[in-house]
């Protein structure tokens, strides 16, 4: 798209009410989505993952650059190394690397180096934003990239949540070992990693809350 080019928006053109039903309902829903550790090897059909990943590709981003690829992992081999290089990086992280207060942050959480479901989830996607674009050999700017695949992982994130499925964002670190189990090329780099797929039969989540209204906002 090299010159202005607009076409009409196509409203959904709801009333007040259907806005504050939608608002309230859709509150509701999201408030039920919870970080899951314990994955159904049940599997999912790769449409569906498509269906998500575009979801997750219509956020906003800089200039419309669409900073992000999407790799979407079912491949057992290429989890099972996955997890190998998470949990090595993952042991170094919770025995030396992150801060006692760090350490006592997480322990209502449960979490730990092990990390089983890197290979029980189905599929495994790893969010990769690009620094930069390379278009016939030649690099482009990107724009607002953390804003960006931030905004799309969220999408991501919601769109699981209403296909009934569950995720968890798992941020090890450091992450080049993704790179290089993924050859992707230089201008990428991870962002975060998604594992999808069912709940484990019987699966439990922390019983924690979340802050009330008034501590996350100010009226002005
Ligand atoms: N990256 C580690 C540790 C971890 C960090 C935070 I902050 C969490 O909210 C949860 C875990 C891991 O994925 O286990």
């Amino acid at each position: 798209m090299s010159k202005k080019d607009f076409i009409p928006y196509q409203s959904d053109n709801y009333s007040s009410k259907e806005v504050s039903e939608a608002a309230s309902s859709f509150r509701n829903f999201m408030e039920k989505r919870r970080s899951v550790r314990d994955y159904s090897s049940k599997a999912v059909p790769k449409e569906v993952i498509e269906d998500l990943i575009m979801t997750a590709s219509s956020a906003p981003s800089g200039a419309n650059k669409q900073p992000w690829v999407f790799c979407a992992i079912s491949d057992r081999e290429m989890k099972k190394k996955i997890r190998i290089a998470a949990e090595k990086e993952e042991y170094d992280n919770y025995h030396h690397r992150m801060s006692e207060q760090w350490l006592k942050d997480l322990e209502h959480l449960g979490t730990n180096e092990v990390k089983e479901f890197l290979e029980d989830a189905p599929w495994l996607i790893v969010v990769m934003r690009k620094t930069y674009d390379i278009e016939d050999g030649e690099r482009k700017n990107v724009y607002y990239v953390n804003e960006s695949v931030g905004i799309a992982a969220g999408m991501l994130i919601t769109a699981i949540h209403k296909a009934g499925l569950v995720t968890l964002t798992h941020t090890p670190s450091p992450m080049g070992f993704l790179s290089k189990i993924l050859d992707r090329p230089i201008n990428e780099k991870p962002f975060l990693l998604l594992p999808v797929g069912y709940p484990k039969e019987a699966a439990e989540v922390p019983n924690i809350t979340k802050k009330d209204l008034s501590e996350v906002s100010e009226w002005f």
